[in-house]
């Protein structure tokens, strides 16, 4: 145990870690050895392998699950051919098992019995929830229409409740991976290359001699194949130039950390574009080859000098120079990196725009080093009826705006929720698979609004989370190691497909999302669009169609095929038709212009803090991901509670002491519900403070988690909406510290 500690904490560090996790993998892969002598002995089934890909996080590394003796689940190792992962978990996908053996797991399906917001329940049959449900969609439907049901969705089972939601004519399928993660910087690229980024992204992070992190904490963001990447690169000897206010993993490996002011990116990625420009920087002949709009960008910037830039982020004018200038110079293998996780503080599709356009200017687009072309690959739908037309979708209660949204909002479905005079429809019913909206929208009060409003919630999920708590009917869904699932297809570097199978029978009476969907779709007389038996027969059907089958995909787990053409980057001097509205990059946006929005990016300041406050920064820890692995026993042992980072010069202005516990109070005077403990470092600027989200369980069903540390959502009570595409920017509260805590000072008044 100590070591397995011991190597999770020092891999805590970061890029370092990942070494390191290699060779902790390899000390369980020396015990194989000894294993191995004893093969003889070995049951059958201890002797075979079960490919699954990892739930852990979305990043989808493809593994195989091991078993002990008694054929219970012993371990899960990368599998070397996948290109996700290249045969190394992460921390979390090796301590997925957690999920598995933790006893506080949903058994059962659960029908509510007193007011919403408590977890009283009683358990109930498969048939009796499902009816249910569907009796609830059915009245719903002949009184709103059916696409006044939507569902939420983050993870691999919401593709088959997206089927049956679109079967009944709704399409308002939302997740909070495009509004409250990713959506920005994928209507930014959109509009300038003609492609969003999507996931995993395709930065060339391997072959690069400068990466720029605006904010992204690789290496606490644990995306597994780029903190490989990104590690081997600083081997390499490439330059990193990060810009946090937080002095992050990926800060410490850098040989430039640009303390930035929170919330003024835009002002240093304009110097930088007027550095790139005015010192002719640029890769002139991609930018007269592929780009529109030079010019007008040229007389944008012009005045938007590093001097300008100093008094805005703090950052000095000969930083912001030579670093423009370690860009130039290893153009074009460098990447402004474009972020993951950037619903900030509402300008973010004009901040990711900027990031995009540095891109473009520094020619790496397309190029070695900067980001590769994807491989796409798809495999075809099993033959179903059309989807009927929607009548309506979630765009008619927001007309006229978000207009270049390009998936739903889910917040936009929670405020739709709430009834108001000048919509024509509300949302009466919400499914919600593998999201926990309690925790993972911002304003809580305006979540649970909505959720009071509903004529039907009902949740899927593995866990008592947060949201199952609200639900009408709670549906336990088994954890990934115990059923198949989609074939993971979607991007990288050459076209690849991985298989997930159960190494386990369903614990209690938990079921695979395929199957609940599909008899979901029984009770609504929408079997028609599931008509496979099992879902085994579904995959092999799928996988014969491009020359495999499910037989090969269980033995092999992952299977690689051939790029169509050598085109991993642009060849030199190649003609490409972008798909923008004029077929180049678009450094100038006529599309935003259209539609109201500045067509190139300006700064534009935010509010700051108010005397004795400070700005609430949030961001991942990298044993954990988000609430999902917060009662993970083999995550809780390693990290038990969020802490929040201090400047020195503040704690002592309060007098107060590390690993002091304290609570805090944002602005809109919402205090936290559990005490923090408090880590005094020069890691954090004074005008911020710092969290690990995910943490603050308020659910006493989690009984590992309950209550260890603070969530950093309950006190993100102000929502900074970007007009563009309708992004909810997290980053623009303000908390002060509570010493005493506020439930005995109540009880004293
Ligand atoms: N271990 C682990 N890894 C994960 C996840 C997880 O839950 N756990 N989640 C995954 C997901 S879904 C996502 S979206 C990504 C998110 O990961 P990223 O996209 O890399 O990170 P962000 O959350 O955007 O940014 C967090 C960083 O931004 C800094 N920051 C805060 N304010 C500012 C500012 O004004 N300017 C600048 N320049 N920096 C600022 C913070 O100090 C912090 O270091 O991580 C992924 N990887
Ligand atoms: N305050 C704040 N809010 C945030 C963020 C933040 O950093 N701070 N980050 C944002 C980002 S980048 C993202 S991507 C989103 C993430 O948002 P979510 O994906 O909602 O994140 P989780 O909190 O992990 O919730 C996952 C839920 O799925 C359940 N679950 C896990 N495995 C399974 C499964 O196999 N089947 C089913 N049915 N359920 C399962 C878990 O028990 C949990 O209830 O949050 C966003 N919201
Ligand atoms: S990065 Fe880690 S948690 Fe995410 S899929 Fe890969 S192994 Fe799992
Ligand atoms: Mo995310």
């Amino acid at each position: 145990m100590a070591n397995r500690r011991e190597f999770i904490r020092i891999s805590s560090l970061g890029l370092g870690g990942m070494a390191l996790a290699g060779g902790s993998l390899s000390l369980v892969k020396g015990s194989e050895v000894i294993e191995s002598l004893f093969q003889s002995q070995l049951s059958d089934r201890q002797r075979q392998r079960v490919p699954t890909y990892c739930e852990i996080c979305f990043w989808k590394c493809a593994g195989w699950v091991y078993f002990n003796e008694d054929g219970k689940i012993k371990k899960i190792e990368g599998n070397d051919n996948d290109l996700n992962c290249n045969g190394r978990l992460c921390p979390r996908g090796t301590g997925g098992v957690g999920m598995y053996y933790d006893p506080d797991r949903l058994k059962t399906p659960l029908i509510r019995t007193e007011e919403r917001g408590r977890q009283t329940f009683r358990e109930a049959s498969w048939d009796e929830a499902l009816s249910y449900i569907a009796e609830k969609m059915q009245k719903i439907a002949r009184e709103h229409g059916p696409e006044c049901v939507a569902l939420f969705t983050h993870g691999s089972g919401g593709k088959y409740f997206g089927d049956l939601l679109k079967a009944t004519g709704s399409t308002n399928i939302a997740a909070p991976s495009f509004a409250q993660c990713r959506g920005p910087r994928e209507v930014a690229f959109i509009y300038t290359f003609g492609e969003s980024i999507d996931s995993p992204e395709n930065t060339d992070i391997r072959d690069t001699r400068c990466l720029v992190l605006i904010g992204s904490h690789i290496g606490e963001n644990m995306h597994n194949g780029q903190v490989q990447e990104m590690s081997d690169a600083i081997d390499r000897g490439a330059t990193i130039i990060t810009v946090d206010p937080r002095y992050s993993t990926a800060a410490s490996k850098s040989k430039y950390w640009l303390p930035i002011k929170p919330a003024t990116d835009i002002a240093l990625l304009l110097a930088w574009i007027h550095v790139i420009i005015f010192e002719e920087l640029y890769d002139r002949d991609y930018v007269e080859r592929y780009t529109v709009g030079f010019e007008q960008l040229k007389e944008h910037v012009r005045n938007k000098t590093p001097e300008w830039a100093y008094g805005i982020t703090t950052i000095k004018p000969h930083i912001i120079r030579e670093t423009a200038r370690e860009m130039g110079n290893a153009s074009p293998a460098v990447i402004v990196h474009p972020g993951r996780h950037v619903t900030w503080y509402g300008d973010d599709t004009q901040r990711s725009r900027s990031i995009a356009i540095l891109n473009a200017l520094l020619g790496s687009w397309g190029r070695r080093g900067g980001f590769y072309r994807n491989a796409n690959y798809e495999l075809p739908s099993f033959p179903h009826p059309e989807f009927p037309e929607p009548k309506r979708t979630w765009r008619e209660a927001f007309p006229g705006k978000y207009n270049l949204a390009t998936t739903v909002l889910a917040n936009g479905v929670c405020d739709a929720t709430i009834p108001s005079a000048d919509r024509s429809c509300n949302f009466k019913g919400w499914i919600v698979c593998g999201t926990n909206l309690i925790e993972t929208l911002p304003n809580q009060k305006n979540t649970i609004e909505a959720i009071q409003n509903l004529e039907l919630l009902a949740v899927i999920d593995t866990m008592p989370m947060e949201i199952t708590g609200w639900a009408d009917v709670v549906l336990p869904e088994c954890t990934y190691l115990e059923r198949y699932d989609s074939i993971r297809t979607g991007q990288a570097r050459l076209p690849q497909i991985a298989l997930r199978m159960p190494a386990s029978e369903p614990l209690y009476d938990s079921k695979p999302s395929w199957w609940i969907a599909k008899e979901l779709a029984k009770k609504l007389g929408l079997q028609a669009y599931f008509d496979y038996d099992t879902i085994e027969d579904l995959l092999d059907w799928q996988l014969r169609q491009i020359g495999s089958s499910l037989e090969e995909m269980q033995r092999i787990g992952v299977k690689t095929f051939e790029r169509d053409a050598d085109d991993l980057y642009f060849a030199d001097g190649e003609a490409i038709e972008f798909n923008t509205s004029s077929g180049k990059i678009e450094l100038y946006s006529p599309d935003f212009e259209a539609e109201g929005f500045d067509p190139l990016p300006n700064y534009t300041p935010h509010e700051e803090p108010p005397e004795g406050f400070y700005r609430l920064n949030y961001g991942r820890g990298p044993a954990h991901t988000f609430s999902r692995t917060a009662n993970n026993a083999n995550l809780t042992d390693i990290m038990e509670e969020n802490s929040l980072w201090v400047n020195p010069k503040v704690a002592s202005q309060w007098g107060i002491r590390n690993d002091q516990y304290v609570w805090l109070r944002n602005q809109d005077d919402i205090t936290s519900k559990f005490p923090i403990k408090v880590r005094v470092t020069e890691r954090i600027r004074w005008d911020s403070v710092y969290m690990v989200h995910g943490f603050g369980h308020d659910q006493k069903r989690l009984t590992r988690c309950y209550g260890k540390g603070a969530s950093d959502t309950e006190l993100i009570s102000r929502v900074l909406v970007d007009p563009i595409m309708g992004g909810t920017g997290m980053r623009g509260n303000f908390v002060t510290f509570v010493l005493e805590d506020p439930a005995a000072i109540a009880a004293d008044t």
